[in-house]
């Protein structure tokens, strides 16, 4: 039997790298619900280790600080434990590095769930910031699709380019095979809107990745997630 070989297909005709060079290791934790992900490529090298069943524990240095504060908000408010180290040509720009600390935090929560029996698999928030209101849905059905409704009116935060929180997002529902929708009901300050949207993920994905006892196997008439 051919062993399986991961390669991600280049993001651009540019990203030569990416093209040679794309591999990553994992081994799943056998206590608790936890994943280590380890993502190596000429772009990026990242660890991360994920906790479900945390108490919002963070340990996070990207590298981009911008996205080290909506994780420890995220871990906080999701209840999760996160440990994330990563090492990026930052000085390219923060895209490589923003973008497979999305990948990986997606295929850590993938890990972690394994065969998603007796979970809540839903869940949904509205948090708000101040003027800012934001609600996200999750389906952690298996079927990556994010719809992605932040609308800014500036570019960055500080220095922190907002487009990409929407390629950290793309990058998290493909890995983790999920259906995230994230829509603004209101906002004015983009900090506030892109925090209220890391808050709602994060007590969305609380939600969906709890056991409820009344699931007998996975919750799908399909018999399968
Ligand atoms: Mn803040």
């Amino acid at each position: 039997m051919k062993k399986r070989v991961t390669s991600i297909a280049p993001r651009s005709r540019t990203s030569k790298a990416r093209a040679t060079s794309r591999t990553k290791g994992r081994a799943p934790s056998s206590r608790g619900r936890q994943a280590r992900v380890s993502r190596h490529t000429n772009e990026t090298n990242i660890e991360l280790a994920l906790t479900l069943d945390g108490s919002g524990r963070y340990d996070v240095a990207t590298g981009v600080p911008f996205l080290n504060h909506m994780l420890e908000l995220f871990t906080r408010h999701g209840f999760f434990d996160l440990q994330v180290r990563a090492t990026g040509d930052v000085e390219v720009d923060d895209h490589h590095t923003v973008e497979d600390v999305g990948l990986a935090l997606g295929e850590a929560f993938r890990d972690a769930l394994g065969p998603k029996t007796g979970l809540r698999r839903f869940g949904e928030a509205t948090v708000p910031l101040d003027e800012s209101l934001v609600q996200v849905v999750v389906d952690l059905s298996g079927r990556p699709f994010l719809a992605y409704d932040l609308k800014t009116r500036q570019h960055r935060v500080g220095t922190f380019d907002i487009e990409l929180i929407h390629d950290f997002l793309l990058a998290l529902a493909n890995q983790l095979g999920a259906n995230i929708h994230v829509r603004m009901l209101a906002g004015r300050n983009p900090h506030h809107i892109i925090e209220a949207a890391f808050k709602a993920f994060a007590r969305a994905m609380d939600l969906a990745t709890q056991r409820d006892p009344r699931v007998v196997g996975v919750l799908s008439t399909k018999g399968t997630l």
